[in-house]
C-alpha cells in the first residue's frame, strides 16, 4: 500500500514536472482515445528494425520511447531481423522497386501498408532516411491519424536545411531571448548535456540536417584546437541524427590566431593558412559541413578590407574545404554607411555582378527581405537574380523585430509569404522557393527550460524545419500538427489555437509596422518603438531614414522618382508595387511616400488608416487573450499561466507601440487621432524617455 502511494505520488510529480515545455513537440503522453490506441497497438505489435549503427540505435530508441509513452506500456524493439514483424523498418527493401527507391534520394523515405494483412513498411536508401520515416510515423500517431493503407513518399525539397545559432563563446546569444547559449563550451568536450541529445532529436524530427554553432559576428577562437575538440564532441553526437556541423569563420582569423600580417584572400600565404586550417578541422571532424561567413557587414572583417570582392573571399575558403566536400555559405547581408544609395539596393548591387564567379561549393545566403527581418518585407530582389549561384534563404526564427521573447507570433505565414512570392525571373510562377538550394533559420533556442522563452516560439522552430523540408505545406497544417503534438488533439482547442496562431503575425504587423512601415524600433536592443530616432552616425540606422514622415506625408519612395529600388526586381514583379493604386496596402509605405490625406482602398485617409490599423492591432491582442483564456479548461496550468502572462505583456506592449508611434506621427501630420479610439496614455516625451539598458539579446 505504502509503495503504491509512493508510486502514485511520483507519478503525480512527474506529471506536474512534465508540462514545463521541455519536451517540445515530442511529448509522447499516453493516447487518450482507447480504441485508436488499441488499433495502433495491434498494427505495431511486433517491429523489425535490424542493425545497431548509431543512427539505427537512435531510431530504435526514439520509437521505443514514443510507443512506450503513447501506449502506456513498455515497448521493446529487438535488434535482430524479424520477418514476421507487422512493422518492418529497413534500408532498400525488396518490396519496393529499384526505380522507386532511386527516386527517394539520400534522405527520402517511403511508408507503405496496402492492407492490414501486409506489414507496414518504412524504407529508405539511407539510415537517416529511415530515421526521418520513424519520426514521420510517430507524428502520425501523435496527431491521431490512421496508419491503415498508407502510401507516403517523402523527399526533402531542399538539400540543406539549417539552423544558424548566433551564439557567442561566452554563452550570450546575439538576439537571443531564451536565456543563454545551450553550448556549454566550458564543460565540453567531456560533459555531454542531455540537452544536446534532445536538441538533435528535435531537429531530426523536422528534418534539419545542418547547424552552425556560432555567431556570424564571429570569434576566431572557435577555430583553435581546444575549441575544435569541443565541436568534435557535438558533431560526433549529431552525426547519428543526420546533422552536420558548420562553424562561422572570422575572415581575419589568419591574423588573429595565425599570426599572419594579412588576411588578403589573394595572398598565397593566407590561402595556405586556410588550407592548413581546413585540413586540421577535417582531421578532427571528417564530415564537417563547412564555414558560414559574414564579411564586410556591420564592421566585420572581409575581403574588401584588401580591395578584393566577396567572390575572392568566398572562393579562397571554398578552395580550402573543397577537397573534403565542404561548403562555404557566404551571407549577402551587406550594406555600407559610405554608400549613399538606399540600403535596400546595396546587397543586390554588390552581388549581381558576382553571379557565376563563385566556386561550385559556395552558397550565397540571402535574408528574406532587403532590409533586415522586419515584421513584413517584400522578398529580396536577389532571389532568382543569381541563376549561376546556389542561393540559400535566411529567415530569422528568433523574433528580433517581432516582439522578441514576449509576443506570440507564429512565423509560418511570414515564411510562406516570402517563399510563395513570384520573382518572375524565369517567367510567371518563378516563386522564391523555386530559386532556392537551401534554407536556414536564425535559431531562437536557449537555456530556458522550454528552449525558446515563449512557448509558442517552439512552433516557429518547428515550422522552419517543416517548410525547409517541404515549402508547400500550409501554415495551417503545420500549426495543427504542432498544436496536436504540443497540447492535445481536442478539436475545439486545435481550432482555436490554429486561428490565433494564423492571425498572430498580421496582428503584430498592425500594432508595430502597419501599411509597409519598417525599421521604426528603438536603437541597439531593438526593443519597443523608436520612430523618432534620428541622431545615429550611420544614416541607415535611423528610423527616420525609413519612414520619412514630413509635413506632407509618410513612406519611402522606392519608385523611379525615388531611390528606384523597384528597378532591381523583374518588371513583372515590380509592376504592382510601382503604382500606389495597385500596390497592396501591406507594402504601400515600403515603396511610396504618400500624403497624409491620401485615399486608401478602405475609404479612409492614410492618417486615419494608420490610426485604424494600430488600434486594430491592439484590439486583436485582446481577442487573442480571450481565445487563450477560453481554452483554459483544456490546458495544463503551468503552460496556460505562462502564455497568459506573456499575452498580458504583449497587450501592454502593443498599446505602447500604438501610442508612441501615433503620437510621434501625429506631431508631424498635425492631425487628430479620431476620438472613437482610445487616446494615448502618456506624452510623447514619456515614450521617448524610456530606457532599457539591460534588454536582452544585443
Ligand atoms: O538583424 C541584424 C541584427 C544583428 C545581426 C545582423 C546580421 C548578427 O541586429 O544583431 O548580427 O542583423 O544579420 O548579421
Amino acid at each position: 500500500m505504502k509503495v503504491n502511494l509512493l508510486a502514485l505520488l511520483l507519478l503525480l510529480f512527474s506529471f506536474a514536472q512534465a508540462e514545463d515545455g521541455y519536451r517540445l513537440w515530442l511529448r509522447y503522453d499516453e493516447l487518450k482515445n482507447k480504441s485508436l490506441r488499441n488499433s495502433y497497438e495491434s498494427r505495431l505489435a511486433s517491429i523489425s528494425l535490424p542493425g545497431n549503427s548509431p543512427t539505427l540505435q537512435v531510431a530504435r530508441k526514439e520509437l521505443q520511447m514514443a510507443l512506450s509513452g503513447l501506449f502506456g506500456k513498455t515497448v521493446r524493439i529487438p535488434e535482430s531481423r524479424n520477418l514476421q514483424a507487422v512493422l518492418q523498418i529497413e534500408k532498400s527493401s525488396a518490396r519496393v522497386s529499384e526505380r522507386e527507391l532511386a527516386s527517394l534520394g539520400e534522405e527520402g523515405f517511403l511508408i507503405r501498408s496496402s492492407s492490414s494483412k501486409t506489414p507496414l513498411l518504412i524504407t529508405a536508401n539511407s539510415e537517416v532516411g529511415l530515421l526521418y520515416g520513424v519520426f514521420y510515423l510517430i507524428r502520425l500517431l501523435q496527431t491521431e491519424q490512421s496508419i491503415e493503407k498508407l502510401n507516403i513518399k517523402e523527399v526533402p525539397r531542399l538539400a540543406l536545411r539549417m539552423l544558424n545559432h548566433w551564439d557567442n563563446l561566452d554563452r550570450t546569444v546575439e538576439r537571443g531571448y531564451a536565456g543563454f547559449s545551450i553550448w556549454n563550451w566550458h564543460t565540453l568536450p567531456t560533459y555531454i548535456d542531455q540537452r544536446y541529445i534532445d536538441y538533435a532529436r528535435a531537429n531530426a524530427s523536422i528534418g534539419i540536417n545542418a547547424v552552425s554553432l556560432t555567431n556570424v559576428n564571429a570569434n576566431a577562437t572557435i577555430l583553435t584546437q581546444p575549441y575544435l575538440q569541443k565541436v568534435k564532441a557535438l558533431s560526433d553526437l549529431f552525426r547519428a541524427y543526420g546533422i552536420k556541423v558548420y562553424l562561422t569563420a572570422r575572415f581575419s582569423a589568419p591574423v588573429e590566431i595565425g599570426k599572419l600580417k594579412t588576411a588578403d584572400p589573394l595572398d598565397p600565404v593566407v590561402q595556405q593558412w586556410w588550407k592548413d586550417k581546413a585540413r586540421e578541422i577535417y582531421g578532427i571532424i571528417p564530415d564537417f559541413g563547412g564555414f558560414l561567413v559574414k564579411a564586410n557587414s556591420e564592421g566585420q572583417p572581409g575581403p574588401q578590407d584588401y580591395k578584393r570582392t566577396h567572390a575572392d573571399g568566398a572562393n579562397m575558403l571554398a578552395d580550402a574545404v573543397a577537397p573534403y566536400k565542404g561548403n562555404v555559405i557566404w551571407r549577402a547581408f551587406v550594406y555600407s554607411a559610405e554608400v549613399p544609395d538606399d540600403r535596400h539596393k546595396q546587397a543586390y548591387s554588390e552581388f549581381l555582378p558576382l553571379d557565376g564567379k563563385f566556386r561550385s561549393n559556395v552558397f550565397v545566403q540571402v535574408k528574406n527581405g532587403a532590409i533586415d527581418f522586419m515584421p513584413r518585407e517584400p522578398f529580396h530582389p536577389l532571389f532568382g537574380a543569381l541563376p549561376k549561384t546556389p542561393v540559400m534563404m535566411e529567415f530569422q526564427i528568433t523574433q528580433e523585430y517581432l516582439g522578441q521573447g514576449t509576443h506570440l507570433v507564429y512565423l509560418a505565414p511570414l515564411f510562406k509569404e516570402c517563399l510563395e512570392s513570384d520573382t518572375y525571373q524565369k517567367g510567371k510562377g518563378t516563386t522564391v522557393a523555386s530559386t532556392l538550394s537551401g534554407m536556414a533559420g536564425v535559431s531562437n533556442i536557449g537555456t530556458d527550460i522550454n528552449w525558446t522563452g515563449h512557448l509558442f516560439g517552439q512552433a516557429n522552430w518547428y515550422a522552419l524545419g517543416r517548410l525547409a523540408w517541404n515549402h508547400e505545406l500550409s501554415s495551417e497544417g503545420i500549426a495543427k500538427e504542432w498544436i496536436c503534438m504540443s497540447f492535445s488533439t481536442d478539436p475545439s482547442l486545435v481550432a482555436d489555437l490554429t486561428q490565433m496562431m494564423l492571425a498572430s503575425r498580421e496582428i503584430l504587423v498592425n500594432y508595430m509596422n502597419p501599411i509597409g512601415l519598417h525599421h521604426i524600433m528603438a536603437t541597439g536592443h531593438h526593443y519597443g518603438p523608436g520612430p523618432w530616432v534620428a541622431n545615429l552616425n550611420r544614416p541607415e540606422w535611423n528610423p527616420t531614414y525609413y519612414h520619412r514622415a514630413d509635413s506632407i506625408g509618410i513612406g519611402f519612395n522606392r519608385t523611379a522618382t525615388g531611390s528606384d529600388a523597384l528597378s532591381q526586381y523583374h518588371p513583372d514583379a515590380a509592376k504592382k508595387w510601382s503604382d500606389p493604386a495597385t500596390c497592396p496596402d501591406k507594402d504601400l509605405l515600403w515603396f511610396h511616400h504618400l500624403p497624409w490625406n491620401y485615399n486608401m482602398k478602405s475609404g479612409r485617409t492614410l492618417w486615419n488608416e494608420l490610426c485604424y490599423r494600430y488600434n486594430l492591432g491592439v484590439d486583436s491582442v485582446s481577442w487573442m487573450q480571450m481565445v487563450w483564456n477560453r481554452q483554459q479548461p483544456k490546458l495544463d496550468e503551468q503552460r496556460f499561466e505562462q502564455v497568459k502572462m506573456l499575452l498580458n505583456i504583449q497587450h501592454q506592449e502593443a498599446k505602447w507601440w500604438r501610442d508612441a508611434c501615433l503620437l510621434y506621427f501625429q506631431n508631424i501630420s498635425r492631425l487628430p487621432i479620431p476620438t472613437s479610439y482610445e487616446q494615448p496614455a502618456k506624452s510623447l516625451d514619456y515614450y521617448k524617455s524610456l530606457r532599457f539598458p539591460y534588454a536582452p539579446g544585443h
